[in-house]
């Protein structure tokens, strides 16, 4: 036997009858599975959340809701899904527990990052009935801090001025309504699955604000025949490694280009709000509700809210991963306090879910060993995260006159990563994040002064609203938070933190 044909085959339709049992396959006939919607922005998450949910309605009630995946930014998906025929193996890790599956939901992937016509000719196809869409913090234009398009965004000035050749997502999904409406006319649901306060609020927003610049009457169009819900997703499904590609070889005795891993924990809470036909994505987990707010604040304020705690303290603090930040008594100490004492207050009452027990649930879901989330991948673009996730249950307490000293914590934390990637700071780390230029323009002025920093960074009203960045308790929590994460020992900032809680409510106890 020859070398080639000892070689691991890859996954594709035709390994589905010969994969080894431990691997689950798809439930249904997959050839005879057509498109019916289509998905922006194809990832790991994508991979892990919305296509398995499709996959499982697939093979409880099958119907025409094969997804389309699109990419319009890297990673082009030709080569890997592609090649593979859309399939690809969906691990769910827990420390030493794996679980292995086929997800057959995405029929067909397009690559449209060279030019949006792929992209246009699937969205405005009148068999999509529905998009779904993964596309990043960034990637809706609009500022963090009102949830406005951004007229200035550069890809917005560009496709304001070239609309049949759009690059943004706000000017692509309005050229493709615009197709639509010229065309079929079918009525199509946008939802929105990004971690972005009132994600399908915002959504709406972005491509009303383009479309209303257009001025042709699309925006009016829009109102009447596209529906645009907010939705709450959760899985944690890091950027997939080499390494679990081996894994899936090693373990399987295939090849995988796109496999995606993720933890057993998954949530989508979806607002009952479509135009035209919908998957009845609620027979296999999903919730449809009347209003998701409550749930995204849960989420976004909890999980996400210690996600991005730990991710910064955590590279500030030497560690890699969530689990090694986590696993650090003292954050872990800060982590739970922050959540308990300062963020539960500020959560609505969620139908059928205890808030306390889903902070211990969500601390429990971070500590899972196998699950490789990087402190890094977590950190990219803060300036997009800390509105939802911290400045929003800070401006809560601020109005009640309630504590703030610990969420100041990682927002200072966002700062000092973002601080010690600057040129001044001597680039300890590379940093992505669309604020990045900003800060280092402002830490090249201020220096290690952490009051200059911390106002010339506060000053950014896109992120900080003017009101808060006003508020002095604010300012001297994060100025202080700052100054000591930007020394030798930043964990001083944590230790002092838990200290002046500690002491403000023993204090609280003796009145
Ligand atoms: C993470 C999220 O990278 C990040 O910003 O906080 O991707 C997080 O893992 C998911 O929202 C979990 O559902």
């Amino acid at each position: 036997m020859n070398a080639a044909s000892t070689a691991p085959e890859t996954l594709g339709p035709a390994l589905l009858d010969q994969l080894p049992a431990a691997v689950q396959t798809p439930g249904y006939d997959r050839t005879t599975l057509a498109p019916g919607m289509a998905h922006l922005g194809v990832g790991a998450f994508h991979r892990c959340h919305q296509a398995e949910y499709t996959d499982d309605l697939l093979a409880r009630q099958f119907d025409r809701w094969g997804v389309v995946g699109i990419n319009i930014r890297p990673p082009t998906l030709a080569d890997t899904l592609g090649r593979q025929g859309g399939l690809y193996t969906r691990l769910i890790r827990e420390n030493s527990h794996i679980e292995a599956r086929i997800i057959g939901s995405i029929v067909k992937v397009v690559d449209s990052q060279a030019s949006p016509a792929p992209a246009l000719t699937v969205l405005s196809s009148r068999d999509i009935d529905l998009v779904t869409m993964t596309v990043t913090e960034k990637g809706y234009c609009h500022i963090p801090s009102s949830g406005a398009l951004d007229y200035d965004h550069p890809d917005i000035v560009h496709d304001l001025a070239n609309p049949h050749a759009p690059r943004s997502v706000p000017g692509i999904l309005a050229r493709a309504l615009e197709l639509r409406r010229a065309t079929h006319g079918r009525p199509l649901t946008l939802l929105s699955c990004d971690n972005i306060p009132t994600n399908g609020v915002i959504l709406q927003t972005v491509v009303r604000s383009f479309a209303e610049r257009r001025g042709n009457g699309l925006a009016d169009w829009i109102a009447v025949n596209a529906a645009f819900p907010s939705a709450m997703v959760d899985r944690i499904a890091p950027a997939v490694t080499q390494d679990d590609l081996d894994n899936v070889e090693q373990w399987f005795g295939y090849r995988d280009a796109a496999v995606a891993v993720g933890e057993p924990f998954r949530q989508w809470v979806i607002e009952q709000k479509f135009a035209g036909r919908v998957p009845r994505w609620d027979l296999v987990g999903a919730t449809f509700v009347d209003d998701v707010t409550p749930f995204e604040h849960l989420k976004m304020r909890v999980l996400n809210g210690a996600q991005t705690t730990l991710a910064t303290l955590g590279v500030l603090a030497g560690l890699e991963h969530t689990s090694d930040a986590i696993a650090d008594p003292l954050l872990s100490t800060f982590v739970r306090r922050m959540l308990v004492e300062e963020t539960l207050p500020t959560l609505m009452p969620v139908p059928g879910m205890d808030p306390t027990a889903y902070i211990e649930q969500s601390l429990a879901r971070l500590k899972n060993t196998a699950i490789r989330h990087r402190n890094h991948q977590i950190a990219t673009d803060g300036s997009q995260k800390i509105v939802q996730r911290l400045l929003n249950p800070i401006r809560d307490r601020v109005s009640q006159g309630a504590s703030i000293g610990l969420l100041s914590v990682p927002v200072a934390g966002w700062m000092a990563y973002l601080i010690e990637a600057s040129d001044r700071f001597g680039r300890r780390w590379p940093a992505s994040d669309p604020y990045a230029g900003k800060v280092a323009a402002i830490a090249d002025a201020a220096g290690r002064d952490a009051t200059a920093l911390a106002s010339g960074i506060l000053a950014i009203d896109t992120i900080f609203d003017p009101g808060l960045a006003a508020n002095e308790t604010f300012r001297a929590a994060v100025t202080s938070a700052l100054g000591e994460l930007l020394s030798h020992d930043p964990m001083t900032a944590v230790r002092h933190s838990i200290e002046q809680d500690e002491a403000a409510r023993l204090k609280r106890s003796k009145q």
